[in-house]
């Protein structure tokens, strides 16, 4: 099936430079999608955009060329919950890829181990408005009940401005939860400011709360051109993230958010994204936490020595 890329969306960067600060061995990609490619996976009837193709082996080359080991497809909006695509991604990687799927109440046990057997091991809950339709509480919570069993965990994104009203269903997920993109705040508010340190305590009170410091792209305001001098691409996002990683070293991911969905203004080169970790991981043994041991420990649990 052919499909028209919503109108105004940038496609992935076909040529991403070389990074200059090179990843630890075995660093994880903790928050990548694959798109499709939509002949073979179509995207979902309730798909709120329409993006470009992102194939697996497009992924992997990334992977490849970024220096990293091993990857985390997270299932996108785009797919609803028809999780083929992110499977076969998974179930093709030779065990590098791991998976996090969206999945309805009528699921089975059968799927839901199936899932596991393939490499998923995490749900995603969405609470963007703009990327999804509500989803009563009460079903996501069933949800959460059930893939606690596989030892699975949930992965929610929201808005910051939407936390307090999330606070009371977040806070009685009995799981690991890992927040996409520090909760996205908005970085034109100081970073001690009332609606960021609402989220570091949501971290500090909850010790089953992880982040991913990810995506400056989509949160930085002064964006990708770094000043003269040493400082950063995005540097209006780093002093979130870097607050993030100094205070819960071992409760952070990162990863690319390659294709990048939704990008109308800019397309990061994804070689100074990773050349954004060390202003944000600033020793040797926060980047191993962030890159290796973290990511280690949630997806692939049974390869990590304690
Ligand atoms: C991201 C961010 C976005 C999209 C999705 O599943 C999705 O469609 O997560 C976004 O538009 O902010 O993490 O990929």
């Amino acid at each position: 099936m052919r499909f028209e890329k919503t109108p105004g969306w940038l496609d992935w960067h076909a040529g991403p430079t070389k990074p200059r600060f090179r990843v630890p061995a075995g660093s994880v990609d903790a928050h990548c999608h694959v798109f499709g490619p939509g002949d073979q996976f179509p995207f979902a009837p309730e798909r709120k955009y329409t993006p470009c193709d992102a194939s697996k082996q497009q992924l992997y080359a990334l992977r490849d060329h970024l220096g990293f080991a091993r990857n985390v497809v997270v299932q996108a909006t785009c797919h609803g919950a028809d999780n083929r695509a992110m499977l076969d991604a998974c179930v093709s990687s030779g065990g590098k890829a791991r998976g996090v799927a969206t999945v309805k109440r009528s699921i089975s046990d059968a799927e839901l181990q199936a899932m596991h057997d393939a490499g998923v091991r995490g749900v995603r809950f969405n609470f963007v408005k703009r990327l999804v339709d509500f989803t009563p509480k009460d079903e996501l919570m069933e949800i959460a009940s059930r893939i606690a069993t596989l030892g699975w965990h949930v992965v929610i994104y929201f808005e910051a401005v939407d936390l307090p009203e999330l606070w009371d269903f977040f806070t009685a997920l009995r799981t690991t939860v890992v927040v996409d993109h520090m909760g996205r705040p908005n970085v034109n508010k100081p970073v001690d400011g009332p609606e960021f340190e609402l989220f570091v305590r949501f971290m500090r009170e909850h010790p089953n709360v992880w982040s991913k410091v990810s995506c400056p792209e989509r949160l930085s305001i002064a964006g990708p051109n770094a000043l003269e001098g040493q400082q950063a691409a995005y540097r209006d996002v780093v002093p979130f993230a870097k607050r993030i990683v100094d205070t819960f070293p071992d409760r952070v991911l990162w990863g690319t958010d390659w294709p990048h969905p939704n990008l109308k203004d800019h397309m990061p080169d994804d070689g100074l994204l990773v050349d954004f970790i060390p202003h944000i991981a600033t020793t040797v043994e926060l980047q191993r936490m962030l890159l290796v041991d973290n990511p280690m420990r949630l997806y692939w649990p049974e390869e990590t020595v304690s």
